[in-house]
């Protein structure tokens, strides 16, 4: 297999930002692709070649996998790194990339399919001896079939989409009088997100955790795993806030999920990154529950404790080497936590928050990690996901990383747009996160508590807002350009070649 030289890095953001370092740790040129709003984005500038793709909407850039294709070719691309989201579960892509002739910084297409169909891959995770949530392994054909499955598994059952994954198309049905119509309503939601109505029942678990996997799988035959995360903090399929290790996961119980996961991959030839994802049930049993075949948001937290480079390490299985993890070495130490910190106001039901950043500063100091991908004076739109930055921290153990969360969470500043920060610090400070006292219901129980006394001065610290005032009229006496640096608008030899001198000196 042959090695990269460079690699295109079809996605936006802070996960583009953060595979253009991989990139470059690894020997490797980046091509950064950009939509039009995201002209002044750090990714842009981070990369040795930065070519325009289209307008806003995703499905004319982002989602555009021809375009994709046609300039990882055209820049002399030899793979295509898809980050999260976008393309990155697309067999079709994948395979589209492969036909190219490119590498695809992925799994196979196969392995994606596999995971994509979720009965199907209930129905290969149970032949992998990995336990399943109890329910059916194929498809019911309609709602006399999903009674039926119902009361051999017994009342509460959720409806899942097969097509589906993430929580989208799911209904909870509580007795045999709603299936019917749940059914309906679940397969009109199916065919609407998905394209494909097909509906399979599971055993409803009540209050359990959300743990998963990261998996890295080798083209020598290795499959590793790397511990948990705990990421129960969620609100409406969002997590918010992602840990590693769980305090519900003991050395013993951490052994036999990481066996699970391993024959989960090992059964679908999986390659590179990848994360199986369970329930634990308050009874201390766990089921898969679905297998994201793709680079995770909240992979920091992994890093930090195992000490290694998920993204290198997807850049060299990528080109035919062997893992650089060492199974002897794989213990987690000290603890991690991320916060995301969203373009969302969390004082208005969490509204989706759009405008320019006008002032920004990060947090940084002993154990902080900010992955981020903006600055001050990129514009935030409805466009993308609210994700504006990975606010992740390292101690020794989970008090220290939480004061050190605490510590991190007051040193950020943004001003422009709300934002989740204020919300990250409550939950910090709650007593029952802070015992490790949850389940995946916690925001839905304990969010009105904590946003009980609205809005306060805790992140719109007084200081901060002068230093925001100053700056912005420092700048306008001075007349001086905004703090960003206009991409090239055209892929011009001068552009390149100016690129490519300021990298050689
Ligand atoms: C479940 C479940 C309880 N029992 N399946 C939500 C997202 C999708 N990946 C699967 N999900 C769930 N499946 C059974 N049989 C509860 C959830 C669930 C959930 C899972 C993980 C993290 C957050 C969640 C929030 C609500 C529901």
């Amino acid at each position: 297999m042959a090695t990269f030289k460079r690699v295109l890095v079809a996605n936006r953001g802070e996960i583009a930002l953060r595979i253009i370092r991989a990139c470059h740790e690894e020997g490797l040129e980046a091509v950064a692709v950009y939509s039009e709003p995201d002209r002044l984005s750090p990714h842009v500038r981070a990369a040795h070649i930065a070519v325009p793709i289209g307008p806003a909407p995703a499905a004319e850039s982002y989602l555009n996998g021809g375009k994709l294709i046609d300039t990882a070719q055209a820049t002399g691309c030899q793979a295509i790194h898809p980050g999260y989201g976008f393309l990155s579960e697309r067999a079709p892509f994948a395979e589209a990339v492969a036909q190219a002739g490119l590498s695809f910084v992925g799994p196979p297409a196969a392995a994606i399919r596999a995971m994509g169909d979720k009965t199907e891959a209930r129905r290969r995770m149970q032949a992998a001896g990995v336990p399943i949530v109890p329910g059916s392994t194929r498809p019911v054909a309609d709602h006399v079939q999903a009674r039926a499955e119902a009361s051999r598994l017994g009342y509460p059952v959720l409806l899942k989409a097969a097509a589906g994954g993430g929580g989208k198309g799911m209904r909870l049905v509580q007795q045999d009088g709603e299936i019917e119509s749940a059914f309906q309503t679940a397969q009109s939601e199916a065919v609407k997100a998905f394209g494909a109505g097909e509906l399979y029942v599971e055993k409803y678990l009540e209050r359990p955790r959300h743990i998963e996997i990261q998996v890295l799988a080798d083209t020598y035959g290795r499959v590793v795993a790397l511990g948990e995360r705990e990421c129960s903090i969620q609100r409406r399929n969002q997590k918010l806030i992602e840990e590693a290790p769980s305090v519900a996961v003991t050395p013993a119980l951490r052994r036999r999920l990481s066996e699970a996961a391993t024959a989960a991959a090992g059964s679908v030839g999986y390659l590179g990154a990848g994360t199986i994802e369970f329930l634990l049930a308050p009874s201390g049993e766990f089921y898969f529950l679905e297998m994201n075949t793709r680079l995770q948001v909240e992979h920091p937290v992994t890093e930090l404790v195992y000490g290694v480079d998920i993204v290198r390490e997807q850049l060299r299985v990528a080109q035919g080497q062997p893992l650089r993890v060492h199974a002897g070495a794989l213990q987690p130490r000290g603890h991690a936590l991320e916060c995301r910190i969203t373009a969302e106001d969390p004082f208005n039901s969490f509204l989706p928050a759009t405008g320019v950043i006008r002032y920004l500063v990060t947090p940084s100091g002993p154990g902080v990690r900010w992955d981020g991908g903006i600055e001050a004076g990129n514009e935030v739109t409805l466009f993308y996901d609210p994700l504006l930055g990975k606010l992740i921290v390292w101690g020794d153990t989970r008090a220290t990383a939480l004061q050190r969360m605490q510590r991190a969470l007051r040193e950020l500043v943004i001003v422009g747009i709300p934002s989740s920060q204020a919300f990250h610090l409550r939950v910090m400070a709650d007593p029952d996160f802070q015992r490790g006292d949850f389940d995946i219901t916690y925001l839905e129980h304990a969010g009105p508590r904590l946003l009980a006394t609205g809005a306060s001065p805790e992140v719109t610290a007084p200081l901060a807002v002068v230093a925001a005032l100053l700056a912005e009229q420092q700048r306008a006496a001075e007349q001086s350009p905004p703090p960003t640096v206009r991409p090239p608008d055209r892929q011009s030899a001068w552009t390149l070649a100016a690129r490519r001198e300021a990298l050689d000196r």
